[in-house]
Order: structure tokens, then sequence, then C-alpha cells
């Protein structure tokens, strides 16, 4: 009796043993900045992803009618475009299935070249320059509208309904800085609004105080400056110092949770109008708030701005591959471009024939009380 229960023991052990080597792991490969001025930024969209994976693995997913489990690579790139390159390189060293990244405009287009010679899909939750998707390369997609459509609708806001007379711009020389402000700058002229002064800094910079004596003596009563909250913060604080009261406007890179903090009491009650670029409306709000109370309650962290978009890009990359019946990047890689209204906590997700999503939306936000404040969901 002894000696057939040991037998019986050894068979589950063995049936244990083979289940698991059989079950196929499926690399997600994630990269951001989690470190330098913006990783709290980095930090929000790592956890985007890790959420993603958990879940899915709790729910179970099955590749070709065989249970695989992912498994989050997560990399490194501190917002910087070598890094960047370097981090893609890892991932594609890896053996990652796919990737979600980069954060950063400056280090998703390099990177994606690199994705493109590896035949590896790369799904960016946030950068929003234009070129990302410009290049002709079959691998690479993103889940937010664009800067054309940020700097845009920012400046013909700024014109329009801000009444902005006199309107500045600063912009950080990045990709994504730049850009943005270009857009911002093409919409404020397209709308009869007056420029009256344009300076530059970097997105490593902590004092400007140079620039904003610049723009003070040309009395705008709007900035709008192309960069992100690390920097925004301490220039609404040396705006406040050298007296000026002018309106502060900014694409996604600012439009954070965390810019209130960085700050501090320099942030008037509306005096920030800034856009993410994404947003739901109508009966789609209900998923992103339960999406926001699972984040909060996995991590004890708001999300920052794009989280969301990470966790639904992770998704839309592990459902192409379930369509397809494949994991393997070249077999899945034609089921993600043809993803068509795919639901996610961000809406509906479909892909035109660059990668980009069609008919993206943008969400306007000023802030009440150091928190972000709707104003509007526009397309
Ligand atoms: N879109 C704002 C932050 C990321 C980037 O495009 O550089």
């Amino acid at each position: 009796m002894k000696i057939k229960m040991k037998k019986v023991c050894w068979a589950i052990v063995a049936l244990g043993a083979s289940q698991a080597m059989a079950q196929q792991v499926v690399k997600i490969g994630h990269v951001g900045p989690v470190s330098g001025a913006i990783a709290h930024l980095g930090k929000d969209n790592e956890n985007g992803a890790r959420l993603a994976i958990e879940e899915l693995n709790a729910k179970g997913v099955k590749i070709a009618g065989q249970a695989v489990k992912l498994e989050l690579v997560t990399e490194d790139d501190a917002g910087d475009p070598k890094q960047g390159t370097a981090a893609a390189q890892k991932l594609v060293d890896s053996k990652v299935n796919g990737v979600v990244g980069h954060l950063n405009s400056g280090t998703s287009i390099p990177a994606s070249k690199i994705y493109s010679e590896a035949g590896i899909p790369q799904i960016s939750p946030s950068a929003t320059n234009p070129k990302f998707t410009r290049n002709g390369y079959k691998t690479t997609f993103r889940v937010v509208a664009d800067d054309v459509h940020l700097g845009g609708t920012l400046g013909r806001y700024a014109v329009k309904t801000v009444k902005g007379k006199s309107i500045a711009v600063i912009d950080d020389r990045t990709a994504y800085g730049q850009g943005v402000a270009e857009e911002f700058e093409k919409a404020v002229k397209a709308a009869g609004g007056t420029l009256v002064g344009h300076e530059f800094t970097t997105d490593k910079a902590t004092d400007f105080m140079a620039i904003l004596t610049t723009l003070k003596a040309k009395k705008p009563d709007v900035v709008f400056f192309g960069g992100m909250d690390a920097v925004a913060g301490p220039m609404l604080r040396q705006m406040k110092s050298l007296g000026i009261n002018a309106k502060f406007m900014g694409g996604d890179g600012i439009c954070t949770s965390e810019l209130a903090k960085l700050a501090g009491d320099a942030m008037a009650d509306g005096q920030v109008v800034c856009a993410e670029a994404g947003g739901v409306e109508g009966q789609q709000k209900k998923g992103m708030e339960d999406f926001t109370a699972r984040f909060k309650k996995r991590f004890n962290a708001d999300v920052q701005v794009y989280a969301p978009y990470v966790y639904d890009a992770v998704n839309v990359m592990v459902d192409a591959m379930v369509r397809a019946n494949s994991a393997d990047p070249a077999k899945y890689l034609p089921a993600l471009a043809k993803t068509n209204g795919y639901k996610g906590v961000t809406g509906n997700i479909t892909f035109d024939e660059k990668g980009d999503i069609k008919n993206g939306a943008l969400t306007l936000y000023s802030y009440k009380a150091g928190k972000r404040d709707q104003i509007a969901v526009v397309r």
C-alpha cells in the first residue's frame, strides 16, 4: 500500500513538473525612465505594465490552446536617447516577444529602429512626437494622440478660449518639447494669436530666471512650456517669484498628478491648462475609474498620467498573440496591426496604416486644490 501511494505521489509530481516545463513563457518588455528627474513617470508606466501582466496571469492566457505565463522584463532608459538604444538592445537580446515603451519621444524614436531590425513589435504608450510612427517601420505602434493634435488643440485653445493676447513659448529642446512647442506656435498663428517670444531650456535645467526675466519684459498673458513636469514645477515657482501671473500651458508631459507637488504653492487654481493625449467619455469612464482604483490598491499610488495606456498596450499586444495563435513576433505582428476596436480602459483602440491610434482623443485639464480637474475631452 505504501509503495503504491509513493508511486501515485511521484506520478503527480512528474505530471506537475512536465506541465510546468511545457508552459510557454511569453516575455513582455517594458522600458522607460525609472531613474532620473521623471522616474515617477517611468515607475507609473512600469506599474501599468505590471498590473496588466499580473491580471492576465491571474485570469489565465491561452495561446493556440496552450496556457502561457507572461513575464515582465524591465529596463531603465533614464529618458536618455543613448541609454534608450542600449536598453532596447538589451530587450532584443533577452528575446522579448514584444516591447511596451519607451515613455519619451527622444528614446522611442531611435529605439524603434532597433526593434524594427529585430522584427519585435513596439507599442509606445506616451511618445507623442509624430516622427515616431513616420519612419515606415511595420513594428511601431502608439496608443496615444500625437503632438500635431496636442500642440494644435492647445494653440487654438490659448487664442480662442483663454483669449491670450501675448503668448510666450519655452521649450526644452527634446524631441517632444521642441515638437509640441512648434505645433502650438503654428496653431496660435493660424488662429490669429500673437507670439511675443520663444526661449529655450533643457530637460535637466533647474534655473529659469534668465529666460523668464526676458519673457517678463514682453508681458505675456500665456506661457506655453514644451517639456516635462520635473522642469515645469520649478519653472512655475520661479514665475511666481518674478511676479509673472500668466496662464501656464503645456502638453501631456506636464499634465501629471505630480505637477501640483512639484510647483508647490506657486500654482494658482485654474492657472495651468494642459492636455493628456487620450481620454474617455460617457460609459467608458467607468472602466478608467475601475482601473484607477485597482492601480491605487495594488501600488498605493495615484496614476500619474500614462499607466492606463501602458496597461492597454500590454493587453492589446497579448490580444494580438491570442488572435494569431502565436507569440512569435513575426506571426502576431500582422494581427497587432489589424487591431480594430479593442475595448481598453483608455477607450477603443484601432491602429491606422502607420501604427497610430485612429481617432485619438485629448483631455484638457486644469488644476484645482492641487488635483487635476477635467475641462473637456476633445477629438
Ligand atoms: N508625450 C509626452 C512625454 C513623452 C514624450 O513624448 O517625450
